[in-house]
C-alpha cells in the first residue's frame, strides 16, 4: 500500500467522493492521481505509460458522468491503472497483476465500475454499441462512452464498429485518445496512418481558423447543449470547402469534436459535460502524451509501456544477474540469419516488433520487415497475398492474438494451400497479463485446422531448426509456438537443421510408464522423470515436436511396449496434443493403452507467476511426478510404488 499521504486522494475511494471537489481542484487530484500510481506500479510492475497518459481522461470521466450508472468501456483495459484507482481498488493496487490480485486489465468480475472486460484492443466501440442498444431496448437512459487510444483504432473491429454506430444511430460517446503511437516498437513506432491525415489537416490555415472559432466559442458556452449544436454547425457550414479532421468519423456518421489538449482535466470536464446530452454517436477526439508526468516513460514511451518493478527516480529496472536470452530474442535472430540466407522471406508483425523479437529485422534488414498496427487479420491475409506471388511471409504473432485471425489462417491460407509461417510467441501460459493473454488454446485451434503443420520446440536450439524447416516445407501453412521464457541455455550449433515433418525423438528410456510432451513441457517432463527414477518408476519420455502430423510409428511402437501414457501439454486438454495422441490411437485400433491426458483443464487460468500457474496445474516437473504417479495407481488399483515393485 501506499505510504505517500495524499490531500485528496486519501479522501476518494470511489467516483462518488471526486464530485464532492469542485472542478478547480481537479487538477491537483489529477497530480495525485499520478503520483499514486507512479508510486504504485514502480513497485508491482505493470503497464505504466498509457495510464500515465490516461489520468487526467479518467478523472474527467469519472467526473462528468455518473458513473457506474453510465457505462465507460476502455478499450483494451492497459490503460486503465487510473481508472481502478478512482473506483475502489486504490487499496489493491499494490497486489497488482499477482496471484488473487487484481488484473491489469478489465474485469466485470473484479468491479461494477468495468462495464466490460478487455486485455485484447479494439473491442470497445462494438461492447459500447451493444450496450447502448440493449440500454435503449430497456428503455433506460444512462450513458455509454467507449474510450479508444489511436493504436486500438488501426484493429478493422472498431471501424465496423463505427459504421454500424451510424447507421443505428444510438447515443453514444467515443473518446479517442490519441498518443500518435500504434505500435510497441523501440525502433520506429508505427504512426496511425490517420496521424499524417490529422497534421495536415491540422496546420491547414483555414482549418486553423475554423479551430480557432470553434474554440473561442465552446470556451464562452456554459449552457453548451443545443446552441453548441447550432453554432458549431454554422462554423462547419462556412469551412466545409475544406477538410476538417472529424470528416472520416463524420462519413461514419459521427459527430466530431475536438483535437482537445487530453491533459486539461478542466476542459475535459466541460466538454463531456456539455457533449453527454446530445443526440447520436459523438466521436470526440483528444490528444495526449504517452508517459505524461514522468520523464522517464515520456522519453521511452516503448521501453516503460509495460515495466518491472522500478527506481523511481531513474526509472530503471534492477537488471537481472546472468539471465539468458528470451526465446524471442532467439527467434528474433534465427529470422534474421533465415532472411540472410533466403531473399523470399519477410518478417510481419501487428505492432508487436519489440514482443515477437522483430525489431531485430526492423533493424538489419528494414525493408523486409512490415508492421502492420494492431491489425491480427490483416497481417494473415496480407501474408497470404505475399504468398501467392512466391513469398515466405512469417507472420510473427502471440498465440492469444492469433485467435484475431482464425478465419483468415482457413479461410486465406488454408485452403489455397499457401505457404504462410505462423511464429507464435507466448504460447502456454503467459503469467501476470494472465486470462486474456495466457496462449493455452492454440495447439487445438491449430492442429483441427486441416493440412495445418503444427510444432512446439524444446529448446532454443529445436526453436531454430523448426524455424527453418517451416520457411523450407512449402507445402501450405505450418506453425510453431513456443513460450514466454528464458531459453533453456543449451548449447546452440551454427547454421540449422532441417527437421523431418511429424517425426518425435525419444529423450529418455524407460519401462513402466511413457510420457509424450510437447515442447516447454519435454524439459519438466524429464525432470519429473528423473525423480520419479529415484522411486523407482522408470519412464520413457518422448518430445513429440509436431502436434501435427503427429508422430504414428511412435505411437505404435510406445503402444506395443507400454500399457500406460502420460501425456503432457501447456495448452487446453481439449483438443490439444492428448487428444491427437488418442484420436491416433482410436485410428489405429488399439485399445489395450490406458492414456492421462495432462495439461489446462476446461477453465480460464487467471493471473500469477508462471511458476505459480505451473505448479498449481501441476505442469512442473514435481506436479508431472505426481500426475503420473496417481495415473499409475488409479489404473491399478496400488499404489505407483507397490506396482513397480510387484
Ligand atoms: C488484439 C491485440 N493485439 C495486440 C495487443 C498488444 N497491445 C497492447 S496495448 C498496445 C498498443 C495500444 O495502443 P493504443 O490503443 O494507442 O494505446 P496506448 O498504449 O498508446 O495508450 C498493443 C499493441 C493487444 N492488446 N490486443
Amino acid at each position: 500500500m501506499s505510504e505517500i499521504h495524499f490531500k485528496y486522494l486519501d479522501k476518494i475511494n470511489y467516483p462518488a467522493d471526486l464530485r464532492k471537489f469542485s472542478v478547480k481542484e481537479l487538477r491537483a487530484i489529477s497530480g495525485e492521481v499520478r503520483e499514486f500510481l507512479i508510486d504504485s506500479v514502480s513497485k508491482t510492475g505493470g503497464h505504466f505509460g498509457a495510464g500515465l497518459g490516461a489520468v487526467e481522461l479518467a478523472v474527467a470521466l469519472h467526473y462528468a458522468f455518473n458513473t457506474p450508472e453510465d457505462k465507460l468501456v476502455w478499450d483494451t483495459g492497459h490503460q486503465a491503472y487510473p481508472h481502478k484507482i478512482l473506483t475502489g481498488r486504490k487499496d489493491r493496487m499494490h497486489t497488482m497483476r499477482q496471484l488473487n490480485g487484481l488484473s491489469g486489465f478489465l474485469k466485470r468480475s473484479e468491479s461494477e465500475f468495468d462495464a466490460f472486460g478487455a486485455g485484447h484492443a479494439s473491442t470497445a466501440l462494438s461492447a459500447a454499441l451493444g450496450i447502448a442498444t440493449a440500454r435503449d431496448f430497456a428503455k433506460k437512459s444512462y450513458k455509454v462512452v467507449a474510450i479508444v487510444g489511436d493504436g486500438s483504432l488501426t484493429g478493422g473491429m472498431a471501424y465496423e464498429a463505427m459504421n454500424n454506430a451510424g447507421l443505428l444511430k444510438k447515443n453514444l460517446i467515443v473518446v479517442i485518445n490519441d498518443n500518435q503511437m500504434v505500435s510497441l516498437s523501440s525502433l520506429h513506432p508505427t504512426l496511425w496512418s490517420f496521424h499524417n491525415y490529422f497534421s495536415e489537416v491540422l496546420t491547414h490555415p483555414t482549418y486553423n481558423k475554423f479551430k480557432a472559432n470553434v474554440w473561442e466559442l465552446t470556451g464562452k458556452l456554459d449552457s453548451f447543449g443545443d446552441r453548441l449544436r447550432t453554432i458549431a454547425q454554422k462554423v462547419e457550414k462556412g469551412v466545409k470547402a475544406v477538410i476538417t479532421p472529424g470528416m472520416l468519423f463524420e462519413a461514419l456518421g459521427f459527430r466530431y469534436f475536438g483535437p482537445f489538449n487530453g491533459h486539461n482535466v478542466v476542459k475535459l470536464v466541460e466538454i463531456f459535460q456539455h457533449v453527454k446530452d446530445m443526440n447520436g454517436p459523438i466521436l470526440i477526439h483528444i490528444i495526449t502524451e504517452k508517459g505524461k508526468g514522468y520523464l522517464p516513460a515520456e522519453q521511452e514511451a516503448t521501453r516503460l509501456h509495460g515495466v518491472t518493478p522500478f527506481d523511481k527516480i531513474t526509472g530503471i529496472s534492477p537488471k537481472k544477474a546472468n539471465e539468458l536470452p528470451a526465446y524471442t530474442t532467439i527467434f528474433g535472430k534465427a529470422m534474421v540469419e533465415v532472411c540472410k540466407q533466403n531473399p523470399n522471406v519477410v518478417g510481419i508483425t501487428a505492432a508487436m516488433p519489440d514482443g515477437t523479437g522483430l525489431t531485430l529485422l526492423q533493424q538489419e534488414l528494414p525493408e523486409r520487415f512490415f508492421d502492420v498496427g494492431i491489425a491480427e487479420q490483416h497481417a494473415v491475409t496480407f501474408a497470404a497475398g505475399m504468398a501467392t506471388e512466391g513469398y515466405i511471409p512469417v507472420v510473427a504473432i502471440y498465440s492469444t492474438f492469433l485467435q484475431r485471425a482464425y478465419d483468415q489462417l482457413i479461410h486465406d491460407c488454408a485452403i489455397q494451400h499457401l505457404h504462410v509461417v505462423f511464429v507464435l510467441d507466448r504460447g502456454g501460459l503467459v503469467g501476470a497479463d494472465g486470462a486474456t493473454h495466457h496462449g493455452v488454446l492454440d495447439l487445438a485451434y491449430l492442429r483441427c485446422v486441416q493440412g495445418m503443420v503444427v510444432m512446439a520446440p524444446k529448446d532454443e536450439q529445436e526453436l531454430r531448426d523448426m524455424l527453418y524447416t517451416a520457411v523450407e516445407y512449402k507445402q501450405g501453412p505450418i506453425a510453431l509456438r513456443y513460450p514466454r521464457a528464458n531459453a533453456l541455455g543449451v548449447p546452440v550449433r551454427e547454421g540449422f537443421k532441417l527437421l523431418e515433418i511429424g517425426k518425435s525423438e525419444t529423450v529418455r528410456s524407460g519401462k513402466d510408464v511413457a510420457i509424450l510432451a510437447i515442447g516447454n513441457m519435454v524439459p519438466n517432463a524429464v525432470a519429473a522423470a528423473e525423480n520419479l527414477a529415484k522411486d523407482g518408476i522408470e519412464a520413457e519420455v518422448v518430445n513429440a515436436r509436431f502436434v501435427k502430423p503427429v508422430d504414428e510409428a511412435m505411437i505404435q511402437s510406445i503402444a506395443s511396449r507400454f500399457d500406460s501414457v502420460v501425456t503432457v501439454e501447456d495448452g487446453t486438454v481439449q483438443g490439444g496434443f492428448g487428444s491427437a495422441v488418442l484420436e491416433t490411437l482410436s485410428k489405429l485400433g488399439i485399445t489395450h493403452v490406458s492414456v492421462k491426458a495432462h495439461g489446462i483443464p476446461d477453465q480460464f487460468i487467471e493471473h500469477g507467476t508462471p511458476n505459480e500457474l505451473h505448479s498449481m496445474l501441476r505442469l512442473n516437473s514435481v506436479g508431472i511426478g505426481e500426475v503420473v504417479k496417481e495415473f499409475l495407481s488409479s489404473k491399478h488399483g496400488k499404489s505407483a510404488l507397490e506396482l513397480i515393485t510387484t
